[in-house]
């Protein structure tokens, strides 16, 4: 088997690259990194000094490919499967690519902001960031609302790399900041993708490690 995945069951942004793994249904080696464990986080960041997951390693090619929204684009072109993960249509790539970034970027990125503020140390809080970040949630929770209100997926009339990006992005932040009394198209969509074997999947293979997510 060529492609390894570095990654924890419980990783949103792991969550992402999972499930386009399954969607493609590519095989791949998983590989669980433990960060609270020494000797793993040593070998990790002598991997990827970066030290985030997922990271892809590809022995076919001997490529180590960091970054989720690079894995995705590095599977479409090296491991086309299943399903089309980006157009092949480059003004519809770029538009696609444009989704999963406002997936990332104004959904995942305030989310973890909100849940890395949990785990600081006492007197090491920032509520000013934390509140930042549910401002920018409200604002593209509202988007999305809108969008959801014609639309089944992210982008275009079929499932792609924008729907990997939205799934993690929006179940975790619909724990920490609650859309689904209020936003009635997202919440649908969020059922849609749970409903998604692939996504289904990454749900019940997370399953054992909730106990540890920050309450
Ligand atoms: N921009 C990165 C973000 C990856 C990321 O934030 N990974 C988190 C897990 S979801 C991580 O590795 N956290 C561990 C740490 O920061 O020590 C991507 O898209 O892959």
């Amino acid at each position: 088997m060529s492609l390894t995945l570095y990654m924890h069951p419980l990783a949103s942004y792991c969550w992402k690259v999972l499930i386009a793994l399954y969607e493609l249904e590519t095989p791949f080696e998983a590989h669980l990194v433990d960060l609270g464990d020494p000797v793993a986080r040593a070998r990790f960041h002598a991997l990827w000094p970066i030290g985030k997951f997922p990271v892809l390693h590809d022995a076919a090619r001997d490529w180590l490919v960091p970054e989720s929204a690079i894995i995705l684009e590095y599977l479409a072109q090296h491991h086309p499967g299943r399903i089309e993960l980006v157009p092949r249509d480059p003004d519809r790539a770029r538009q696609c690519r444009l989704r999963e970034r406002f997936y990332d970027l104004y959904v995942h990125e305030p989310m973890q902001k909100i849940v890395g503020d949990r785990l600081r140390p006492e007197g090491a809080h920032d509520p000013f960031g934390v509140e930042q970040a549910r401002s920018q949630l409200k604002v593209s929770y509202a988007l999305i609302e809108r969008e959801m209100a014609s639309a089944t997926w992210a982008f275009g009339p079929e499932f792609s790399a924008a729907d990997c990006a939205a799934a993690p992005a929006l179940y975790y932040a619909n724990l920490v900041a609650p859309f689904v009394d209020t936003h009635p198209n997202t919440a649908a969509y969020l059922r849609r993708l749970q409903a998604r074997p692939s996504f289904a999947r990454v749900l019940a293979e997370a399953e054992p490690y909730f106990a540890m997510f920050p309450k």
